[in-house]
């Protein structure tokens, strides 16, 4: 584990989300992407020395869209950026933690990913990332 990589949070606007973090926090814009596999067009922005992803569902029956139907926009996901993914995936399936990705797969923005689900860290989705190259 070698820390945070981002915070996932669920927009409904992408575009004003954007403005928003740019006007209130001093947040770049670093990256955005669509990534219709996961049903979200995301943005990627820098915030002083962290980073944030603002995501926005391309329907209501993906993930974020039903996240935001059920609890509105907010925090959606924590990230930890990790060196090797497959071993992090079966260290913690060998922990009994309940995956939502057994495997690593492509992720926004030149990374690799996998998901666990809230259930086995007290509510929080989180996201494991490996940076490619
Ligand atoms: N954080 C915490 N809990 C969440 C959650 C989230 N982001 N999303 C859903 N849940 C909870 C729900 O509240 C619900 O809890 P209860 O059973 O207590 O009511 C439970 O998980 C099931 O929720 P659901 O609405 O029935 O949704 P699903 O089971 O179909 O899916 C989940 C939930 C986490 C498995 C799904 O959202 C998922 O696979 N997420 C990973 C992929 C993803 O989020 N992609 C978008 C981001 C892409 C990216 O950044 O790369």
């Amino acid at each position: 584990m070698k820390g945070i990589h981002h915070l996932g949070f669920a927009v409904e606007d992408l575009d004003e989300a954007v403005a928003t973090y740019e006007r209130l926090l001093q947040a770049k814009v670093v990256d955005r992407a669509t990534h219709e596999s996961q049903g979200v067009e995301a943005v990627a922005m820098q915030v002083g020395a962290g980073h944030i992803e603002l995501l926005r569902p391309l329907s209501e029956d993906s993930a974020v869209g039903k996240f935001i139907a059920k609890r509105g926009p907010g925090m959606h996901h924590i990230a930890y950026e990790v060196d090797d993914l497959s071993a992090e995936l079966d260290r913690l399936r060998g922990e009994g933690a309940e995956l939502i990705d057994s495997a690593p797969r492509a992720g926004l923005f030149g990374t690799e990913i996998a998901f666990v689900h809230p259930s086995s860290l007290d509510g929080v989705l989180t996201e494991l990332v490996h940076v490619v190259g």
